[in-house]
């Protein structure tokens, strides 16, 4: 049987694209796989493992055991994480996609996923409907590793055939898991802050605009992309990807629509840094005119339906 491998599922977007690759594929051709055992046990649903991706010798057993033909790579140090312990950042991010791009040539496997992220764009980057192609010199380790990752991506579609893919994630907003180590992870907290009744701090200016997008459109996207033809997919890099941009000071109005007590205050931190070097907004035109890409959500929406459905998640959190 054909299996399709997801590293780093345990994390806040393989939980979800977990569960939608197993609804499309069915649980038993899809392997959870994660460095935290006890974070596997929500995978009811298909198969898991635990697995280590810094330890080459088991990725290759499991690779070759399961008979493993598409690869969702998702592990990795995020952008706040990452100035912590650049160089840990850099061997985990680097090592890790090469090694799993290598796996791809040797078993000639169908298909790879690898997330990007704005964080590849910089200070000397167009703010405002950043294009796909413009300067982007970023200026954190995770930015630096995303924007290597890329070439690396489309150098081994280009002089190897893999068939790689690739999104430049906005933030990523869900109520199901907890985001771990990220700047644009405010967005999630504001709303468990303002569904248990508490003071929101957040750690980015009132004004600091990001581009951002609810769990169900980065889900669809991913789809989207990893179900488009093989020639329908021209950017082998990493696509521009867009939904929506708000500040802290827009999100929280949309909250207190729902919850008029909540209550912000700012006290922006070393991530503020990290937040103006990125785009306040992307340009995602080639996304839509390759394989047709198109959000559902915007920020009242979102927030909707967030605050409807997260106070049943947060006994698990
Ligand atoms: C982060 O904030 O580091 C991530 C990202 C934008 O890639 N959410």
């Amino acid at each position: 049987m054909e299996r399709i491998l997801i590293i780093g599922a345990a994390g806040q977007l393989g939980s979800e694209l977990t569960l939608a690759l197993s609804q499309q594929y069915g649980g038993d051709h899809v392997i959870a796989t994660d460095i935290n055992p006890k974070a596997l046990e929500k995978f009811d649903f298909c198969k898991t493992a635990v697995l280590d991706i810094m330890n080459q010798d088991a990725v290759r057993q499991l690779v070759k055991t399961e008979n493993v033909k598409q690869v969702y790579h998702l592990a990795a140090v995020l952008s706040a994480t990452g100035e912590k312990n650049p160089l840990f950042a850099w061997q985990l991010n680097m090592d890790s996609l090469l090694f799993v791009l290598e796996l791809a040539k040797e078993f000639k496997m169908e298909k790879i996923y690898w997330p990007s992220s704005i964080a590849v764009f910089g200070p000397n980057t167009p703010k405002v409907n950043t294009p796909q192609y413009c300067v982007k010199e970023p200026n954190t380790v995770y930015g630096i590793s995303k924007q290597a990752g890329e070439r690396w991506c489309e150098y081994y579609f280009q002089k190897f055939g893999v068939d790689v893919r690739s999104l430049r994630y906005p933030g990523l907003i869900g109520y199901k898991s907890l985001p771990g180590g990220g700047t644009t992870d405010y967005a999630v907290d504001i709303y468990h802050k303002a569904i248990a009744g508490e003071h929101f701090v957040s750690f980015l200016r009132a004004d600091s605009a990001l581009p951002m997008m609810y769990m169900p459109d980065a889900i669809k996207a991913t789809m989207d992309l990893m179900h488009a033809p093989r020639e329908q997919v021209k950017i082998r890099s990493s696509y521009n990807l867009a939904a929506i941009s708000f500040t802290p000071r827009e999100i929280f109005e949309s909250i207190k629509v729902h919850y008029p007590d909540f209550s912000i205050s700012y006290e922006p931190d070393f991530r503020q840094a990290i937040a103006d070097s990125w785009p306040d907004s992307i340009d995602d035109s080639s996304a839509r005119a390759d394989w047709g890409w198109k959000h559902d959500y915007d920020l009242k929406k979102m927030t909707a339906d967030i605050l409807a459905n997260l106070p049943e998640y947060m006994v698990n959190f």
